[in-house]
C-alpha cells in the first residue's frame, strides 16, 4: 500500500471517480505493490483503488467504470491505466507487414558498423536490423547477404544515394535485386533515382485475387517533407517509361507500379548522427504524418502510409514521446554503435561511453564534400571535426593545392596527411582507377577536383581509423554520433549499461521500449490528474540476459 504524499498522489477527494472496486476484502488483505511496481507490471491493467485517506495501487481483480455505486463497500477507482505492451507502442500493421514483435529498427550504419551480428540479434528478438552497407566493397556486402539470408527473422540492407558514385548505387541495388533482399533502407536521396525506382518495382505482380503485390520494400529516410513526399508518391512515370523501354518491365507492371507508393514507411529523420539536417524531432515528425495521410487520400491507396521517427531516440523518455506523436515505428543509431555488436573498435565505444550531449558538432562530410554537406560527429577526444572544417575552408579558398601557401601546405602534410599531397593523389587517383575511373581522369583534368578529392581521402580515412582502432590516428578519429548518445550515458549512469562492455543492442532495445511503456502508462495517471513522484517514474536500466 503506498501513502499519498504531497508530492504524489494528492488526497483521494480531489479526484474524479473514475469507476469502482467492489472487492472491500480483497482491498484489504491482498498484498498489494506499490505504485512503481504497479507501473511496471506493463501487461496487467493498474487501478488506484481510494481506501478511506490512502490509495492502493492493483493491479489484478476487476474495477467497474461508471457513475453508479454498485454497492455501499465498493471504494471509488481515481486512476486507471490499461495495460500497455511495448509490443503495441507502434503501429500493429507495421509489425505484421514485416514480421516483427515490437516496432524498432537499428539504422544503418556505414561501414558495416551495424553490423551482420546487430542485425541478426535485432532480428531474433523480433526487431529489425538494417546492415550498414554504405562505404563497404561490394564483396563484404554479398557475403552479408548471405550471413543474412540463411537466417529466418527479417533483415534489411542500406541502399544510400551517392552523387559521387553513381555507378556505386547501381551496382548495388542489382545485387540486392540479384540476391532476393526484400527490404532497403534507402537514405540520403535528394530525389528519387532510376536504381532505386528499379528495385521498387523489380517482379511486381499481381496475386490471384488480384491485389498488387511489389516483392521489394523500402523503408526510407528523410528529413525533409518534400522527400516524403516524393517517397509516398507512386514511382515517377519517365523512370516507368524508361525500365518499360529497356525491357526491364513489363508495360502491365508500369501500370501496376504506378499504382503504389515508392515506399510505404517513410523514417523522419530528426537530429541524428551522421547525415542530418539537425531537425528537432517534435516539429518534424506531425509534418511528415500529416503529408502522409493527405497523401494515402489523394493517391487513393489501399495501404496506409505510415512513418516512423529516428534522430535523438535512446530513452524511455524520447521512445515515448514519439510512440505518444504517432510513430509508427522508432528508429535508433548512435546508441547501437556503443553496444558489443557494432561494427566499431572497443576505443571508440569507449569513448561513446564518455559523451556527453554537448559533445557532438557537426563537420564536412567526405561523401559530399564538395556540396558543402556535414555530418554530426563527435568532438570529445578527436580533432576531426576543426581539421576536416580547415580542409573545407581551404576548399573553399584556393583553387588547387598549389594555390595553398606553401605555410600551409606543409602544416597539412605533417599533421593531417602525414605524407606530402601529391603522395596521396598518387594513390587517391589509383584508387579510383580501380574504382571509378572517371574520378581519377577528373582529377588529372580538374586541379580543384584533384583538391577535393586529395582533401576526401583525409575524411574517408579519419572514418576507418576510427573503426579499425588505429590509435596512432586517435586525434582524427571521425566517429558519426548525435547528441541522443549523451542522453543514453546519462540515463545509464550507475547501471549496469554504463560499462560498455554490457551495451547489447537488444538490451538496450529492451530497456527502452519497455521504459516507453511504462512512462506511457504514467502519462496516462497523470492525465487523469494523478502527481507522480520522480521515483515512481525513474526507470532503471535493466541488464537482461
Ligand atoms: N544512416 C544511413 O541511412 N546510412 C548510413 O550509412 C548511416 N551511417 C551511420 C553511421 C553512424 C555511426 C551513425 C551514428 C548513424 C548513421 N546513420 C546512417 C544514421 C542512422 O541509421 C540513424 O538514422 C540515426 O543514427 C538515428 O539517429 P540517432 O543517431 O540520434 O540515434
Amino acid at each position: 500500500q503506498f501513502q499519498p504524499r504531497n508530492d504524489s498522489v494528492s488526497h483521494p477527494s480531489e479526484h474524479a471517480c473514475l469507476g469502482w472496486w467492489c472487492s472491500d476484502s480483497s482491498l484489504s488483505t491482498a498484498p498489494d505493490k506499490t505504485l512503481r511496481e504497479s507501473l511496471r507490471l506493463v501487461r496487467l491493467p493498474l487501478y488506484l483503488v481510494s481506501n478511506g485517506s490512502s490509495v492502493v495501487a492493483k493491479s489484478g481483480g476487476s474495477g467497474l467504470f461508471g457513475g453508479v455505486k454498485p454497492e455501499d463497500d465498493s471504494h471509488p477507482i481515481i486512476g486507471y491505466a490499461p495495460p500497455c505492451l511495448p509490443e503495441r507502442l507502434g503501429d500493429q500493421g507495421f509489425c505484421a507487414d514485416l514480421g516483427l514483435r515490437f516496432p524498432y529498427i537499428g539504422g544503418s550504419m556505414a561501414k558495416g558498423i551495424s553490423s551482420a551480428a546487430m542485425a541478426e540479434e535485432l532480428g531474433r528478438e523480433g526487431m529489425l536490423g538494417f546492415f550498414g552497407a554504405a562505404g563497404l566493397p561490394f564483396a563484404t556486402v554479398e557475403a552479408a547477404i548471405g550471413r543474412l539470408a540463411g537466417n529466418k527473422f527479417p533483415y534489411g540492407f542500406n541502399l544510400i544515394h551517392s552523387p559521387q558514385e553513381p555507378d556505386m548505387e547501381d551496382a548495388l541495388s542489382r545485387l540486392y535485386m540479384e540476391k532476393g533482399v526484400r527490404l532497403v533502407e534507402a537514405s540520403a536521396f535528394l530525389a528519387l533515382t532510376l536504381p532505386l525506382v528499379r528495385y521498387r518495382v523489380h517482379g511486381i505482380h499481381r496475386s490471384p485475387d488480384g491485389a498488387i503485390v511489389a516483392p521489394n520494400r523500402i523503408i526510407a529516410k528523410v528529413s525533409r517533407e518534400e522527400l516524403a513526399a516524393r517517397f509516398f508518391s507512386p514511382p515517377p512515370e519517365k523512370f516507368l517509361r524508361e525500365l518499360v523501354a529497356s525491357g526491364e518491365i513489363t508495360p502491365a507492371q508500369a501500370e501496376m507500379a504506378a499504382q503504389i507508393p515508392m515506399a510505404q514507411d517513410v523514417t523522419a529523420e530528426a537530429d541524428s548522427g551522421g547525415h542530418t539536417d539537425n531537425r528537432p524531432a517534435i516539429a518534424l515528425f506531425p509534418t511528415i504524418l500529416s503529408l502522409a495521410s493527405q497523401l494515402e487520400a489523394s493517391y487513393g491507396y489501399k495501404q496506409k502510409l505510415r512513418v516512423g521517427l529516428a534522430g535523438g531516440i535512446s530513452t524511455p523518455a524520447a521512445a515515448a514521446a514519439a510512440f505518444a506523436m504517432g510513430a509508427a515505428y522508432i528508429m535508433t543509431g548512435s546508441v547501437n554503435q556503443a553496444c558489443i555488436e557494432s561494427g566499431t573498435c572497443d576505443e571508440v565505444r569507449n569513448m561513446l561511453a564518455e559523451t556527453r550531449q554537448a559533445d557532438v558538432t557537426m563537420a564536412p562530410a567526405a561523401d559530399m564534400f564538395e556540396m558543402g554537406v556535414t555530418v554530426q560527429v563527435l568532438k570529445r577526444g578527436t580533432m576531426f571535426p576543426m581539421r576536416a572544417a580547415k580542409l573545407y575552408e581551404i576548399y573553399r579558398t584556393y583553387g588547387s593545392m598549389e594555390d595553398i601557401p606553401p605555410a600551409e601546405r606543409e602544416k597539412l602534410e605533417q599533421t593531417m596527411f602525414r605524407a606530402p599531397l601529391n603522395d596521396i593523389w598518387r594513390d587517391t587517383r589509383s584508387y579510383f582507377l580501380r574504382r571509378d575511373p572517371r574520378q581519377a581522369e577528373r582529377g588529372d583534368r580538374d586541379p580543384k577536383h584533384r583538391m577535393a578529392l586529395v582533401f576526401r581521402w583525409y575524411l574517408g580515412q579519419a572514418a576507418h581509423w576510427a573503426k579499425d582502432g588505429e590509435s596512432s590516428r586517435k586525434i582524427d578519429y571521425q566517429v558519426w554520433c548525435g547528441p541522443a548518445m549523451g542522453a543514453f550515458n546519462e540515463w545509464a549512469s550507475g547501471s549496469g549499461l554504463e560499462s560498455p562492455s554490457r551495451r547489447k543492442v537488444v538490451t538496450v532495445a529492451l530497456n527502452i521500449l519497455h521504459g516507453a511503456a511504462v512512462l506511457t502508462r504514467a502519462n496516462f495517471l497523470r492525465c487523469q490528474g494523478i502527481r507522480l513522484a520522480p521515483e515512481e517514474t525513474r526507470i532503471e536500466p535493466l541488464e537482461i540476459a
